[in-house]
């Protein structure tokens, strides 16, 4: 099931997400519908707060809609080292239509659960280094635009709230 994306000024995106005590049939459909959510908005990677549930679980397909051949589910996830710094173009669909260069760091490594309760350890590097610190971040209760220098966000944010003034947002 596709759900609302919640978006830059929803209360849940700005506080740190809890822990997932149970994995069960619950956790299965949510997981469901954040990937169907992903791919209908066309975005490569979905946390569980974007859709207004306090969980701490993403997913992530660097395919796209298009293919959507490649999902991951990542649930309690924690960083094991981090290292480096890259530049890039970084968007959020809790954020739409917008985007800006974030400074991530080069190389992740990173331990999470999968639905059936496994611990696993993944390195990645390039998009999908950045991908899981986009997603950690918003279990962490932050978005891309809290990474920028203060005037690049305020440019953003105050562009964004004369959006919501006139219900465009
Ligand atoms: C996070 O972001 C991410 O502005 C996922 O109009 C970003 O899927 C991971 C999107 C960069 C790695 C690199 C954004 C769709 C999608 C928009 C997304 C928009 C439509 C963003
Ligand atoms: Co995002």
């Amino acid at each position: 099931m596709v759900r609302p994306i919640l978006r830059l000024g929803a209360d849940v995106l700005c506080h740190p997400a809890r822990p997932v005590a149970h994995l069960g049939d619950e956790l299965r459909s949510l997981v469901r519908d954040m990937a169907d959510t992903m791919y209908a908005s066309k975005g490569i990677g979905l946390a569980a707060p974007q859709i207004g549930v306090d969980a701490r679980v993403f997913v992530v397909d660097l395919t796209g809609p298009e293919r959507a051949s490649d999902l991951h589910v990542f649930v309690n996830p924690s960083f094991v080292s981090r290292e480096g710094m890259q530049l890039g173009e970084e968007g959020c669909l809790s954020v739409p239509g917008f985007d800006a260069t974030v400074a991530r760091a080069a190389r992740v490594v990173l331990r999470a659960q999968d639905l059936d309760g496994g611990w696993h350890t993944v390195e990645a590097t390039r998009l999908l280094a950045r991908a899981f610190e986009h997603e950690m971040d918003h279990l962490d209760g932050r978005l891309f635009v809290d990474r920028l220098k203060p005037l690049s966000r305020a440019h953003i944010v105050g562009r964004i709230e004369r959006l919501s003034r006139t219900g465009r947002w």
